[in-house]
């Protein structure tokens, strides 16, 4: 590992290009600030989905927009900071484009990896210990290759708009309602699904997105729960150096 390089970033959930935000632009420069406060001491950076509120990229053409993030974690990855980009429930659909264009990894499936001699499970979260079946029926089809070729051949002047209206209407029907807050240990899908897994899986960290949520949870024998938040009204991240993992938000003030 380059020296200088020790730690390991993780955030989630900044929906980006979501409209129900007042300033969007503010969010996403937020954003890059943080991005560029950690581009020092960042070995790597994990994104653990939906960064876009909706992202659906074709052979030849992207979406518009999100500029300055995009250049950012170039100028990241250019520096030598390794980043990981999940798919979340909203930007299921990355393809090569950020691989070619970043040099980031997109991954499509929960990913149990060693960090500095740690066991970290890292997962999105959607659909993890959810027994929803619609939900899993959607995922299931927003998935499919067949499925995603026959959308890649309308016009997008139709799909855009479209995706756009599912996005924001799946996001803005849970802010500020009961699902955005922690619904506690025995209720919370992500907190079951991770004590049912340690029970078998000597993962010592398991960390998520997608509910919005601020959770740092110590589940069984120092085996840890965090959801990561957003960076729609919470700005939080994690970052573990190798001794400690911490859940904290970011302070503009230089002092995080
Ligand atoms: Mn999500």
């Amino acid at each position: 590992m380059e020296e200088g390089r020790k730690k390991i970033y993780f955030a989630s959930d900044a929906h980006l290009g979501l409209d129900v935000i007042e300033n969007p632009l503010d969010s996403e420069r937020r954003l890059v600030r943080w991005l560029d406060s950690i581009k020092k001491d960042a070995s790597s950076l994990f994104l653990l989905g939906d960064m876009f509120d909706y992202w659906f990229e074709y052979k030849y053409v992207v979406p518009k927009g999100f500029t300055r993030f995009l250049g950012k974690l170039g100028e990241l990855s250019d520096m030598g900071v390794k980043i990981y980009i999940f798919i979340g429930n909203h930007d299921i659909w990355m393809f090569d484009y950020l691989p070619k264009e970043i040099g980031a990894v997109v991954v499509r499936e929960p990913m149990t990896i060693e960090l500095m001699g740690k066991k970290f499970f890292l997962a999105h979260g959607d659909g993890l210990g959810d027994p929803n079946k619609m939900f899993r029926f959607i995922r299931r089809f927003f998935r499919n290759k067949l499925c995603q070729r026959l959308y890649k051949g309308i016009n997008p002047w139709f799909t855009v708009p479209l995706g756009q209206t599912w996005s924001r209407h799946s996001r803005s029907s849970k802010l500020g309602s009961e699902e955005e807050s922690y619904l506690g240990e025995d209720r919370e899908y992500l907190v079951k699904f991770a004590k049912e897994d340690a029970k078998t899986n000597n993962v010592e960290y398991y960390i998520f997105g997608h509910r919005h949520i601020m959770l740092d949870l110590e589940i069984t024998d120092k085996k840890r729960v965090v959801i990561l938040g957003d960076w729609i009204t919470n700005f939080s991240y994690a970052s573990f150096d190798g001794s400690e993992l911490r859940l904290s938000v970011f302070e503009e003030n230089g002092n995080q």
